[in-house]
């Protein structure tokens, strides 16, 4: 089946849809591809966390082509893609892009985004949805929630039919715009925040963030570019 250029792969069951993207990364150049599976026993988040992949919600990865260097505007598009699907649904939601690659519904976690590099040009943007249930262990970073939990109802598979078409239209958008209406729906922006990184953690003022979706800190030292890291709102009384 084909979406808006991306050719659907549908599965029943695999270890992580970024796996499947990844080999066929080794394939011919040119690919478009979407693999989505029902069930993932072994989903991933950054920095080799794990992903809770519960029944009726949607895990997909698109394998495309993409320069290394513009992966900012990628992660814009796809995380604008992902708010704008879920305005589709409710427009009254409270829907709000969470640096770096998560979607938050109500301030919680409703859906996150894992970029890997394959063969070649390839990228692959896996993506997780809550759909119809999230996880409530506590050992989670940030507050989950689906949006089911929120008086959404939709199946996977509707997401993510209402999702590419966005996508496929934002990636073609310059950097510059994906940045202006990703700043317009950030948490958090003149807000302060803590940013851990590895063993590190950094305090200041939120700004915003660069073309290269990169993040600003004003901090006592003066304004740091901040590349990779978690952000807990220093306002949340669970963040
Ligand atoms: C992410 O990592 O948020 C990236 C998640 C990407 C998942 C998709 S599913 C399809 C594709 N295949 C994969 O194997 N992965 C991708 P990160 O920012 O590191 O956040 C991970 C943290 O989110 C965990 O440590 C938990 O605290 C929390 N978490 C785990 N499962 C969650 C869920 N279902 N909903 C909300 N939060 C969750």
């Amino acid at each position: 089946m084909k979406l808006a250029d991306f050719t659907i792969i549908r599965l029943k069951q695999t270890t992580s849809t970024n796996d499947e993207a990844l080999k066929l990364s080794q394939g011919k150049s040119g690919q478009k591809i979407v693999v989505q599976t029902c069930i993932q026993t072994a989903g991933r988040g950054r920095l080799g966390r794990s992903w809770q992949s519960m029944d009726g919600n949607l895990f997909f990865s698109v394998l495309l082509e993409y320069e290394l260097k513009n992966l900012g505007s990628l992660i814009m598009a796809a995380g604008l893609s992902l708010l704008n699907t879920i305005i589709q649904y409710s427009s009254t939601a409270k829907v709000q892009l969470k640096w770096p690659n998560d979607v938050l519904l109500n301030n919680a976690k409703v859906s996150g985004m894992l970029l890997e590099k394959g063969e070649g040009k390839y990228i692959v943007i896996g993506i997780g949805v809550n759909i119809v249930q999230s996880p409530k262990t506590p050992d989670m970073l940030y507050p989950a929630i689906s949006l089911q939990e929120l008086g959404i109802h939709t199946t996977a598979d509707d997401f993510l039919q209402k999702f590419l078409p966005l996508l496929a239209a934002n990636i073609k958008r310059k950097a510059t715009d994906l940045q202006q209406e990703w700043l317009q729906h950030a948490k958090g922006i003149g807000e302060m925040i803590t940013v851990y990184q590895n063993n590190t953690q950094q305090q200041g003022i939120f700004s915003g963030i660069d073309e290269n979706a990169d993040l600003l800190l004003q901090t006592s030292k003066g304004e740091q570019k901040i590349l990779a890291g978690d952000v807990f709102y220093d306002g949340d009384k669970n963040g």
